[in-house]
């Protein structure tokens, strides 16, 4: 059969035509407008990026290559001995758009296998950070020091052409992957479990193994399967993504870039979130003395912290206007799987509790919950109780979706990202239509 990168590489050559062709003929082809309003509120949806890896619908939430996320989970090859299908398999999908066959997902876990070994001095520096670190400090510095491993720095500077730059993009960005279920579970280890690591198990699968190293038995192999697929991607626009792409775009490598977007995952708006959630969770249940609170406690906890000026942890979305495919998607199997755990009682409760509120409080555009609403009380009710790790398991997931697209901008020759701003003096003649 033939191989991941022979594929690859016959895709960038049919697509490449695509986009010159949109760059020469079709080049001042108005899509947008701008106005200050999306200039001062975060360029909110000005259509400026391109991506091929996924797109988000405000209505239906996430397709990756086009398939829905329910397509995604029916059709990619499945785990042996579980439920869920293969993080491999996914990166197979995102990276060439084509669905894999088991063969194809096999491949790319054999590649995955042959590099994920760390180097000596990422256990050493993750032993010699200063106590109390965040883990999102702790996972971003270890990419980061990885970057000295790094293929295509090494290969720019000898002096490669342009088209080649996405091959050792594509080597850089195995090499990361392969080793990020390491870096993480060594993290966890040296932060709550004195440092005693679980060497991993090269006959597992990507999320087999990360189960495995955290040493958590079943279901969690499916958990962490499920978790790393529903937060591989999320188009472009968002922080992660983009910074990914900002960084990579000035040619800095995977490793500079993912490190970056990992930063940007970090911030409470956005994958902290997760982490955010079962903080103020744990807050109610404190408050409650440990128990289910009643609809009306969970409403006045709930008008409490929008009062106070907080906002709802794990509600509201920057492009969604229904709720997330990926909250679904994670609601089913804990309905599944753990119906009665006393904190999915809450979440669920607080599904129907939440959005009425925000929609009196007038201010959220979308009142619906998002992934982050649900992924830490999966992972809390499997053992993981050290909340401050969860947005480190959405940062294995996100670094698949954008390193595919990195290897992508590679390949089609994305230039510099560089847009242009202006001054609140310009902004006033504008609106003063000077
Ligand atoms: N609780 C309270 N207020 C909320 C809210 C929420 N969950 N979501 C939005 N709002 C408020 C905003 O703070 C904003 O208020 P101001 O006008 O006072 O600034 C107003 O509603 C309008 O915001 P918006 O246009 O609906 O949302 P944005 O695009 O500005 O922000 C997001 C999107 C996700 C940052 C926001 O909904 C939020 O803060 N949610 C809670 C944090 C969260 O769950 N983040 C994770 C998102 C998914 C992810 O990236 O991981």
């Amino acid at each position: 059969a033939k191989r991941l990168k022979d594929t690859l590489y016959e895709k960038i050559m049919d697509w490449r035509p695509r986009t010159e062709r949109l760059m020469k003929e079709y080049g001042n082809v108005v899509v947008d407008q701008v106005t200050i309003g999306q200039i001062l509120g975060g360029m909110r949806g000005i259509k400026s990026l391109v991506s091929d890896i996924s797109y988000l619908d405000p209505q239906e939430g996430i397709r990756y290559r086009g398939y829905t996320l329910p397509e995604v989970f029916e059709k990619l090859p499945k785990a042996k001995g579980g439920n869920m299908p293969l993080v491999e398999g996914l990166f197979y999908l995102l990276l060439t758009g084509d669905m894999p066959t088991e063969e194809q997902a096999a491949e790319v876990a054999d590649e995955f296998n042959k590099r994920r070994i760390l180097p000596r001095f990422i256990y050493e520096l993750i032993d010699a950070m200063p106590c109390c670190s965040h883990p999102m400090t702790i996972f971003s510095t270890a990419i980061l020091t990885l970057h000295r491993e790094s293929f295509f720095t090494k290969k720019y500077h000898a002096g490669i052409s342009k088209l080649d730059y996405w091959d050792p993009t594509y080597e850089d960005s195995l090499n990361l992957l392969a080793k990020l279920p390491e870096i993480a579970t060594y993290t966890y280890a040296k932060l709550y479990r004195d440092g005693k690591r679980i060497q991993s198990n090269p006959n597992l699968d990507f999320g087999g193994n990360f189960a495995h190293m955290m040493g958590i038995g079943k279901p969690y192999d499916d958990v962490s399967r499920m978790h790393f697929i529903v937060h591989a991607d999320h188009e472009a626009g968002n922080v992660s993504a983009h910074t990914g792409h900002l960084v990579a775009s000035s040619l800095s490598d995977v490793y500079l870039s993912i490190s970056a977007m990992v930063n940007g995952l970090a911030g409470p708006l956005h994958g902290l979130a997760n982490q955010e959630v079962l903080r103020w969770l744990q807050d109610l249940m404190d408050k409650m003395n440990g128990e289910v609170p009643t609809e009306d406690e969970l409403k006045q906890f709930v008008w409490n912290t929008l009062n106070s000026g907080q906002v709802i942890p794990g509600f509201g979305h920057a492009v969604l206007r229904k709720t997330d495919p990926r909250y679904m998607l994670q609601r089913e199997f804990s309905l599944k799987n753990m119906p009665e755990d006393p904190l999915f009682k809450v979440v669920d409760m607080l599904y129907n509790v939440v959005p009425p509120i925000l929609l009196e409080q007038g201010k959220a555009k979308n009142p619906w919950p998002n992934v982050d609403a649900q992924s830490g009380v999966i992972q809390w009710h499997y053992g993981i109780k050290e909340y401050d790790f969860y947005t480190v398991l959405f940062g294995i997931g996100r670094s698949i979706g954008i390193c595919a697209n990195i290897i992508w901008d590679r390949a089609l020759g994305y230039p510099l990202e560089r847009p242009k701003s202006l001054t609140t003096a310009i902004l006033e003649d504008f609106a003063a239509g000077k």
